[in-house]
This record gives C-alpha cells, sequence and structure tokens, in this order.
C-alpha cells in the first residue's frame, strides 16, 4: 500500500536554481571580492555535482587553481557557503521563488488521502524551512514527517544514503513510497534506494538520463496548461493524487 510521498526540493518542489541559488551564490563571491560569477549556462555545468560546498570545489578546481591551491580552501568555502545561504534565504522571505505549478494541489491531495510527506534532499536544512515557510506558510514544515537535508548524511545525491536516511525515519519500506525528483543526479539516488520515482523536469534537466523512472513529466500540469508526458503514462493532462494512486497500483 502507498503511505508516504518523498519529493526532493531544488528543481522539484520550486524552480531553485537559476534565479535563487545561483544568484545567492554570485552575491556570496562579490561580497568576499571574489571575481567569480556563475553565467546562467555555466551554472547548468557546475549542477553535475549536487550540494553547494561541492559546486564551489568543481568550480574552483577547473577555474581557479590559485583558489583551490591555498592553504585553508575547505575554511574558505565554509565561509562562502554560509554568506550563500544567507542571500539564500533573504531572497526566499522576499518570496522571490513560487512553489512549482501543481506542487500544492499534490501535497493537499495526499494529506487527504492520508499520505505522510517527506523531503529529500541536498540542500542545506536552513534552505529547505525558508522555501517551505515562504510558500506554504511559517507552520507548513510540520506537514513533513521527515526532512532529510543537507549534510546530514556523508554521501549527496547521486548516493541513495538522504533517501535510506528518510525511510529510516519514517519507518517504511521503499515500496510503500514514491520519490519526486527533477534531475539525473537525483533518480540515480532515489532508484538506488529502491523507490518508483516520477519525474518533473525543468529547462537545467530536460536533456538528463531518466531511465528506470516511472513517470516523466514537463511539469505537474493543470486543466488547462496540460503536462507533456516525456516517459510512462497519464490519462488526465495533470497529475494529482488519483493519477499517482493509480501509477503506484500498476507498478
Ligand atoms: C540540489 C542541489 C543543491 C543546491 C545548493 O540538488 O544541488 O546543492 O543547488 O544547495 P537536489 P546548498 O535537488 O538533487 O537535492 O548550497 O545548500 O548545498
Ligand atoms: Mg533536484
Amino acid at each position: 500500500m502507498l503511505k508516504a510521498l518523498i519529493f526532493d526540493v531544488d528543481g522539484t518542489l520550486a524552480d531553485t536554481e537559476r534565479d535563487g541559488h545561483r544568484v545567492a551564490f554570485n552575491l556570496a563571491f562579490q561580497e568576499a571580492g571574489l571575481n567569480w560569477n556563475w553565467d546562467v549556462a555555466l551554472y547548468g555545468e557546475l549542477l553535475s555535482v549536487t550540494g553547494g560546498k561541492e559546486r564551489m570545489c568543481l568550480y574552483a578546481n577547473q577555474y581557479d587553481q590559485s583558489f583551490a591551491g591555498q592553504p585553508k580552501v575547505d575554511e574558505r568555502i565554509k565561509e562562502l557557503h554560509a554568506s550563500k545561504t544567507r542571500h539564500y534565504v533573504r531572497l526566499l522571505g522576499e518570496g522571490k521563488i513560487p512553489l512549482r505549478p501543481g506542487v500544492e494541489r499534490i501535497l493537499k491531495g495526499a494529506e487527504n488521502a492520508g499520505l505522510t510527506l517527506a523531503i529529500a534532499t541536498t540542500t542545506t536544512p536552513q534552505n529547505v524551512s525558508a522555501l517551505i515557510e515562504s510558500t506554504l506558510g511559517v507552520d507548513a514544515l510540520n506537514r513533513f514527517a521527515s526532512i532529510g537535508a543537507g549534510d546530514i548524511v556523508p554521501a549527496k545525491k547521486p548516493a541513495p544514503d538522504i533517501y535510506l536516511h528518510v525511510l529510516e525515519e519514517l519507518g517504511l519500506q521503499p515500496d510503500e513510497c514514491l520519490a519526486f525528483e527533477d534531475s539525473e543526479n537525483g533518480v540515480l539516488s532515489s532508484l538506488a534506494a529502491n523507490l518508483a520515482t516520477i519525474v518533473t523536469t525543468n529547462a537545467y534537466t530536460k536533456d538528463h538520463d531518466f531511465t528506470g523512472a516511472t513517470l516523466v513529466l514537463d511539469q505537474y500540469g493543470e486543466l488547462d496548461q496540460p503536462a507533456n508526458v516525456l516517459l510512462g503514462n497519464m490519462d488526465k493532462t495533470y497529475l494529482d493524487i488519483q493519477g499517482i494512486q493509480k501509477l503506484y497500483g500498476e507498478l
């Protein structure tokens, strides 16, 4: 029986990368007097690794050897990341990033059907709180029975660790849950945790390989704004809890 839905955050609940995380990274670089500037295309390449600290290390190794080679590089990265998180949380507080259309419908539908909601993400915990509170209200974090985020597990996605952590907290088996993702690294992570996975793509992830996913859509869709089905089947023009239950029943 389907008991829980486990959601990734960045790209899945909200389109946070281009106008949220990327902007916050650049503000942190400016503040620190670094001449790093991540444009939209470069940021798409850097998304090949999950985690902001890991992403800055990747960039430094590729584009700024003198930064990467300094003795206390890990400390510098940590400071930059703390500043980036401050900027990101502020941007969310200003209401800059909405949920993706259809997310509220699916969350409410799941709760009405008696399902448990959970989160499994590589992003920093403060980022999750700021997004949920700014979009769903100050008490909305309570709607999620488990929130697995950031450095709580040693290996970030594509490793399955964060999903395994959330499953353990929920006390559920993978075949009692469905995962929601938007990226190849995310799907590798959820599938490695044996979770059937529904994908909604975005501009950065539309060409990723989603082999093994149960359903891939370009968006959750609305009555008058049909989702395009990229892999799998869906009866309606949009995804709702009935559609999710039906997909689960056919697994
Ligand atoms: C999301 C990420 C995150 C954010 C940055 O991946 O890669 O790292 O870009 O967050 P996913 P932090 O959606 O697969 O979880 O800077 O807080 O690490
Ligand atoms: Mg994601």
